[in-house]
């Protein structure tokens, strides 16, 4: 690890401006990732980019400095450092504009924490750990490289953690994870503040509250109960997109329902591409074997995955739920 540590501090010393990339599929790790490092980076006067393909969710928005993160990679810079993804393809939106390959044109840092995933090769330097967020990992390593950790990135690091282990009660949370946040919360951090803004802003539109209540209707149930399927078609992926992720609205009322192992939305587009977004229980937890076979990635608990040029979405939904209930059938 110290090796990686050093090939990490040299990039970072011979940079001057540096670009923080986040994947096409952002959330509170990823953006509080990028935001503390925006901060600690800051701190020793470099100049910091922060760049994301897709727009800021609506539900991160309570973290402050969400509006500078901006869609285009800047004209020039010196390094970039790819947060909480190690995946090529989370990447399309740049892949689409050759922004992608102009990346690759200077030294790239990969920060994350996903243990399923394909790699960045072009990487000059990979920092994959076990540990249960992104900002766990750039905590460890500012903390190694005595780099400083201002207030705003030690609140970003504690938002980052929150968020990924559920609020520390996730499989994948270590003392390392609760350690840390100690730390934090030592250091001024006021885990109050940042649960009052996020409630805040969790509050959802008036049409969404009668959206759920369709797409709750439309669940569903295969196998004894044990897997809950939900399609969102294209229309209502164009007319909720902006106010919600129509997935996350129903994933976890799905999942906490008794008998459900794993709980799949699937978001069909009009240009033949389908997403599938996968939570399960800890007896199901195999969403990261399903999201593999289709070329995506992600945890036991939480995976995902993207298919293109779909002619039958409802053959692909099939043919997910009979691998699902295989997998299922096939733990100990
Ligand atoms: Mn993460």
């Amino acid at each position: 690890m110290t090796d990686i540590y050093k090939k990490i501090n040299d990039i970072i010393a011979d940079a001057r401006h540096i670009v923080v990339l986040q994947a096409d599929n952002p959330d509170g790790d990823s953006l509080s990732s990028a935001l503390a490092l925006e901060s600690i980076l800051s701190a020793m006067n470099k100049q910091v980019s922060l760049v994301c393909g897709v727009d800021m969710p609506q539900h991160l928005r309570y973290l402050e400095g969400w509006s500078r993160v901006e869609k285009d990679v800047p004209h020039s810079f010196d390094a970039s450092i790819i947060v909480d993804a190690s995946t090529s393809t989370l990447f399309e939106t740049f892949q689409k504009t050759q922004q992608y390959s102009w990346i690759l044109t200077k030294p790239l840092i990969v920060i994350d924490h996903h243990q399923t995933t394909s790699g960045i090769p072009e990487a000059a330097v990979s920092l994959i750990p076990c540990a249960v967020a992104t900002g766990e990992v750039i905590y460890q390593l500012a903390n190694s490289l005595k780099w400083p950790i201002p207030l705003d990135a030690a609140r970003y690091i504690a938002v980052s953690i929150l968020s990924d282990s559920l609020g520390l009660t996730s499989e994948g949370t270590t003392v390392e994870s609760i350690r840390i946040l100690a730390d934090v919360v030592d250091a001024g951090v006021k885990l109050s503040e940042i649960e009052t803004a996020r409630r805040e802003l969790m509050k959802r539109e008036p049409e969404l509250l009668h959206y759920k209540g369709r797409l709750l209707e439309r669940v569903v149930l295969h196998h004894n109960n044990s897997i809950a399927t939900v399609v969102i078609p294209w229309k209502e992926i164009q007319q909720y997109s902006s106010m919600y992720n129509p997935s996350v609205l129903v994933l976890d009322d799905m999942r906490m329902t008794v008998g459900v192992k794993i709980a799949i939305a699937f978001k069909v587009y009009s240009d033949g591409k389908v997403t599938a977004k996968l939570r399960t229980n800890s007896d199901g937890a195999i969403a990261d074997k399903i999201a593999d076979h289709f070329g995506g990635g992600g945890h036991s608990y939480a995976a995902g995955f993207k298919k293109l040029g779909v002619t039958n979405y409802e053959t692909l939904i099939q043919e997910t739920v009979q691998l699902a209930s295989k997998l299922l059938a096939e733990q100990p």
